[in-house]
């Protein structure tokens, strides 16, 4: 039997599940998010139960290889690249967010950066799952970088009809998007009225620091939740625990 790729391992446990938890580590050793220490938060939310590892790129100063590497060490569920740009991609991770941001006003981060990525992706034939990327207000530095029109958070329809059109120019997965470490994470009236439009599972990030964040996201309809500067300020000073209490709250969620 051919081997499962990561997005059918995506598509089969958010079918399986109420929701699924993904994991965001930013490698930045300026601010001591070596190689070592992402590989340290990787395993403990590994066996704490967050359900693959997304491992971002824009800081990475050329440690991103060694950083896949470490993590691999520890876990046994996906490895997947979360790039800022092309400088974010290592051919030693198991599957990439091949990700268009549908609300930037520069085409570069529309198709640009991707094409510039294409044929890298194919040498190294590494999986590429296609992802639109809808940035939210407040959208913090994503927001910035990726020059970002970004979706007014009192407008749901808005972001309901940019992600029916990315259903229907054949993306797997939409994310919504406030930006890591936003003030405020992506309204709940918005992932429902997202959720309730489109038929292809639905990401949400960005702000969600607490057990009551991410059930209620969940619970307006939210596929994957992710937790990225949550993890990466909690877990070396409780062992996991906090972030143990959110997996376990998220997966007894009934639908
Ligand atoms: C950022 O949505 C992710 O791309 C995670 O955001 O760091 O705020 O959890 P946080």
């Amino acid at each position: 039997m051919p081997k499962q790729s990561v997005w059918e391992y995506l598509r089969n446990k958010t079918e399986e599940h109420s929701a699924i938890h993904l994991t965001l580590i930013d490698p930045d050793p300026l601010s001591g998010t070596t190689s070592e220490v992402a590989g340290e938060i990787a395993k403990i939310a590994f066996e704490v139960g967050t359900d693959g590892i997304m491992v971002g790129g824009s800081t990475a100063f050329g440690i991103l290889d060694d950083t896949v590497k470490e993590i691999k060490r520890y876990v046994d569920v996906p490895v997947i690249l979360f790039p800022g740009n092309i400088t974010g991609l290592s051919k030693f991770a198991d599957a990439v967010f091949f990700m268009s941001l549908m609300n930037s006003r520069n085409p570069y981060w529309i198709s640009g950066a991707q094409a510039m990525s294409a044929p890298i992706l194919k040498n190294w034939d590494l999986e590429a799952i296609s992802m639109a990327y809808l940035l939210i207000e407040p959208g913090a530095t994503a927001g910035f970088v990726g020059d970002a029109n970004l979706l007014p958070r009192e407008k749901p329809k808005i972001a309901a009809a940019y992600a029916l059109a990315s259903q229907y120019l054949g993306f797997k997965l939409v994310y919504l998007e406030a930006g890591s470490g936003a003030n405020a994470a992506v309204p709940l009236n918005m992932v429902k009225a997202v959720s309730q439009t489109i038929d292809i599972p639905l990401i949400v990030g960005g702000g969600l620091n607490s057990v009551d964040a991410v059930v209620n996201c969940v619970k307006a309809g939210a596929n994957i939740v992710v937790q990225g500067t949550f993890v990466e300020k909690t877990v070396p000073i409780d062992s996991g625990k906090s972030l143990s209490e959110i997996i376990q709250a998220l997966k007894k969620i009934q639908r």
